[in-house]
């Protein structure tokens, strides 16, 4: 059986694909399956994706989806389906977590709930085979039960490593995964909900690869072309202190580029911030999402203090490593006062940049709980795009225009901590930083 992945854009900035195809395709391959790739880019048309269906001669279509992604994609998948009769399954963060929406949009047959790799085999076995494809385990088949999950893969070393020309990645520029889940309890994330998925079944889905097998990909890569940058795509890198204390010197020794990862300031400390920078690490993405410890607390269930997260700063600036920061705005619940210590947290911390979001309750998650049952949904929120730029709750102590106000102040801060990295130019004199700085703020 042939699958043809397509990857849906909605905007043009991201530098690589959905991982999943990327794990999904090597591992389908292995067992005797045939996989390739399209990306259709914002400019494409339906038109271009049909030709590529054409090209391709696939047995079935796969659809990587977060929720961004989705409304593009139901109306692309609609109007592919009025033109070739191809099966059309759909697995990631969105489906695994509203398969019976997904399923009830014309022309997807199949949702992936959880991992894809032993699933997606199975159902290309089953209809290689002509059998009927309900009772495989991780697959719903439209009309059919809900199947129990298919237990995490082990050892996740024996997965094959990830298809970079799926991933689609700028040549040298690496994105890798050492870990799969996490174990906090943020109540806005849907990374954590995988390990509830699993949990509601008896199943425990965090596992972590060896470094060897770390290093090995890393050095395959190498071996078949340029090797510039690292982008560890792990939920928290620096979870395991023991791990990533041996895994940091192999990586300087055998490896030794540049490289980035994402952390949680309380899991990260002093002597950990120069383990990674001596390693080459050069920007650690950390969440801040508020500066209300109220907020944070209460609502977020992240318990670090505004102490903690100052004082992180300070060491990764001090080890010569780019701290960059996402915040938040207009979560259920926050008021004009949280906002503002928000702002005032942000200016005050050492950061080399940062981003900030508009929340968006992603289907799954406790947050997305909470606005249903508190009613902050409107009725049409399926129909709202996830664009973090607007609310689209009916919040009950923030207007949109509050939420406006707390946006452009973020924008203008973040406007001054650029220019303030280069203090001897005006913003007359860099005008491509100040198209970036906007365009970021009017993309998300
Ligand atoms: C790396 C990453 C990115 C990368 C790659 C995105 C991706 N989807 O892989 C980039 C930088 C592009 C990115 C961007 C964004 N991301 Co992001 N990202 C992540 C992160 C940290 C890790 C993903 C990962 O490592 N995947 C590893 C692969 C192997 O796992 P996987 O994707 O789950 O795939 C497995 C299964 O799901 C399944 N599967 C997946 N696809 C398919 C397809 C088929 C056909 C089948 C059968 C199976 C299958 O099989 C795979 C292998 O087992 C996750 C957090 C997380 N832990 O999930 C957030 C996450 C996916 N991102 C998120 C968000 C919000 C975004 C953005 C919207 C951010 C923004 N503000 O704009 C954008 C949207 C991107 C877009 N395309 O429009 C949210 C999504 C929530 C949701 N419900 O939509 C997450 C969950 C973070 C969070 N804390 O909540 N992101
Ligand atoms: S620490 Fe990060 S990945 Fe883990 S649950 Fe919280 S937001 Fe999600």
């Amino acid at each position: 059986m042939k699958i043809l992945f397509i990857e849906v854009d909605t905007e043009a900035a991201w530098t690589v694909a959905s991982l999943g195809p990327g794990a999904v395709a090597p591992y389908v391959r292995q067992q005797g399956h045939e996989a390739s790739f399209f990306r259709a880019r914002v400019h494409h048309t339906v038109r271009d994706v049909l030709a590529e269906i054409r090209r391709h001669q696939p047995d079935i279509l796969g659809f990587s989806l977060v929720t961004k992604q989705w409304q593009r994609a139901r109306k692309m998948v609609a109007e592919i389906r009025r033109e070739v009769d191809i099966p059309v399954i759909a697995g990631g963060l969105h489906p695994t977590f509203s398969p019976e929406e997904v399923l009830s949009n014309p022309g997807f047959d199949y949702v992936c709930l959880g991992e894809g790799e032993e699933s997606t085999q199975a159902l290309l076995d089953t209809l290689e085979a002509g059998q009927p494809t309900e009772g495989i385990d991780g697959i719903w088949t439209r009309g059919g039960q809900r199947p129990s999950m298919r237990a995490p893969f082990e050892p996740i070393d024996d997965l094959p490593f990830m298809d970079r020309a799926v991933l689609d990645e700028p040549e040298g520029v690496i994105h890798m995964n050492t870990q799969r889940g996490c174990p906090f309890v943020c109540t806005y994330c849907a990374a954590r909900m995988w390990n509830e998925l699993y949990e509601k079944e008896g199943r425990f889905y965090g596992r972590r690869r060896s470094h060897q097998n770390v290093l090995q990909e890393l050095e395959t890569i190498r071996a078949n072309g340029p090797l510039r940058w690292v982008n560890f795509l792990d939920d928290i890198f620096t979870l395991d202190r023991e791990w990533v204390a041996s895994f940091t010197p192999l990586y300087k020794k055998h490896i030794g580029v540049g490289f980035s990862v994402l952390s949680r300031v309380d899991t990260i400390d002093e002597r950990m911030v120069h383990m990674l920078a001596d390693a080459g690490c050069k920007m650690i993405t950390y969440g801040v999402e508020s500066g209300s410890e109220r907020v944070r607390k209460r609502i977020l269930h992240r318990p670090m203090t505004n102490e903690r997260i100052a004082q992180v700063m300070d060491w990764t600036h001090a080890a010569g490593i780019m701290a960059i920061n996402n915040y938040m705005i207009g979560l259920p619940g926050e008021t004009r006062d949280d906002l503002d210590q928000t702002v005032a947290l942000a200016s005050q911390i050492k950061q080399f940049d940062f981003a900030y979001y508009v929340f968006y309750p992603y289907p799954g998650t406790k947050l997305f709980q909470t606005c249903k049952e508190q009613g902050l949904l409107p009725p049409d929120y399926l129909e709202l795009p996830a664009n973090h730029r607007g609310s689209i709750l009916r919040l009950k102590h923030l207007t949109n225009a509050d939420i406006q106000e707390y946006y452009d102040k973020m924008t203008a801060l973040r406007m001054r901590i650029c220019l303030a990295r280069e203090p001897t130019k005006s913003m007359e004199d860099q005008p491509e930083l100040v198209a970036h700085v906007s365009r970021v703020a009017t993309t998300f």
